[in-house]
């Protein structure tokens, strides 16, 4: 099936009393059993959703995956999949992720045992070089949040599989329409299904998806034996959200295309930072492993005083943290969603005080562009 009709269509289903098109929304926390020992299948909410299998599926299919596993948001879902590994393993990450990955995996996880090496993984020989002998995992970000550094998935899988790894994909950025890593070998897809999944800015929901039985069978348990479960109605909207994503994400393209030229034109900034333009480190790698370069622009003013000036004058970009709805937002990673790195770190790989992350939404990008060329005066 193409992308559009798995979206509309996988794991849906309609009404079982009714008809109803649209598969109900199972707002319940349990069910009603026909005698001790004898039930439907579906016994406490936790364990079992049939809104939730019914997303759980939908994404899995767009991600070409078997198995979707979903949590109550981006960081429950990365905190189950560390139960994957065990104190005393050792996790190669991508030193530029979301801040609050950082934070889980660095200001929490090791008081548990796990070791973490943060590496530039769009180098490839960085990630064979700092596999120990307790390494068991390794955990890409591509394209950054937020700046937009590409890992080259089939490579890492390699690197994985030659070295028995897990090796996981942080896939927000992309969305399944533009980038599938399982498709490349990657063993786990994670989504934040907060952003463009969701699209609307409405819902706070995560999920992994997996072809892999094994680790299948292992976060499913979690999910249920640790509980950080979506509610039935995030649910319900992220369902009802993914049959629109192909149109959404070819807007939030078109659109950032044009805003990052923009950008670059307008002459503003220091550095404008978008996989579709040219000068982009990884551009080949872009087209190749991807089908679109997305809606995020990141851009460095400079210093701290020229990037205020776009955040505190925009009308219709939202100065706000997350990204990937239908309305743009901007953001300061430095203050903001990066504000746990600290900032020897952080500046380590380009995140300055200066820069600026743009969500680029689907407004008429005309208004857009106006809006940030008015604010820069
Ligand atoms: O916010 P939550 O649903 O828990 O998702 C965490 C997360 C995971 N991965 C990536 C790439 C993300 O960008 C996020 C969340 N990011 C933001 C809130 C942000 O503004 O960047």
């Amino acid at each position: 099936m193409g992308f559009s009709t798995d979206a509309i269509h996988a794991g849906q289903i309609s009404d079982p009393v009714t008809g109803a098109v649209i598969t109900p929304l199972y707002q319940t926390s349990t069910y009603e059993q026909d005698e001790l020992g004898k039930h439907k299948g579906y016994e406490y909410g936790r364990t079992q959703n049939k809104t939730r299998e019914a997303m759980e599926a939908n994404i899995a299919a767009l991600e070409k995956g078997k198995y979707g596993i979903a949590f109550a948001s981006g960081l429950a879902a990365t905190h189950a999949l560390m139960s994957l590994v065990k104190s005393g393993d050792h996790i190669i990450v991508s030193d530029n992720v979301y801040g609050g990955t950082y934070r889980l995996f660095e200001q929490n996880l090791t008081a548990y045992g796990l070791e973490y090496s943060w590496v530039d993984t769009s180098n490839l020989s960085n990630i064979e070089n700092a596999i120990k002998e307790n390494t068991k995992m390794v955990f890409v970000e591509t394209p950054t949040n937020p700046m937009l550094v590409l890992t080259d998935l089939k490579g890492v899988a390699v690197i994985a599989k030659k070295n028995d790894l897990l090796s996981v994909c942080d896939n927000t950025f992309m969305s399944p329409y533009f980038q599938n890593p399982l498709t490349f070998g990657i063993d786990i897809v994670l989504h934040s299904t907060t952003k463009y999944l969701n699209g609307h800015s409405d819902v706070i929901g995560g999920i992994l998806i997996t072809s892999n039985e094994k680790v299948h069978e292992r976060i499913r348990y979690i999910q249920n034996a640790a509980g950080g479960v979506p509610a039935p109605f995030d649910c319900w909207l992220v369902l009802r959200a993914t049959k629109t994503l192909a149109v959404r994400m070819k807007q939030h393209d078109e659109n950032a295309r044009a805003f990052a030229n923009f950008l670059v034109n307008l002459g503003a900034a220091e550095k404008v930072i978008y996989p579709g333009l040219q000068n982009h480190p990884q551009h080949e790698l872009a087209k190749e492993q991807m089908s679109g370069f997305g809606g995020m622009v990141s851009a460095d003013f400079g210093s701290l005083e020229k990037a205020k000036k776009v955040l505190n004058n925009v009308k219709i970009f939202i100065l706000a943290e997350s990204l990937g709805g239908v309305e743009s937002l901007i953001s300061h990673p430095a203050s903001m969603t990066h504000a746990t790195v600290p900032k020897e770190e952080r500046e380590k790989f380009g995140l300055t005080d200066g820069l600026v992350r743009f969500s680029v939404g689907i407004e008429d990008v005309e208004d857009l562009i106006e809006d940030v060329e008015r604010a820069i005066g």
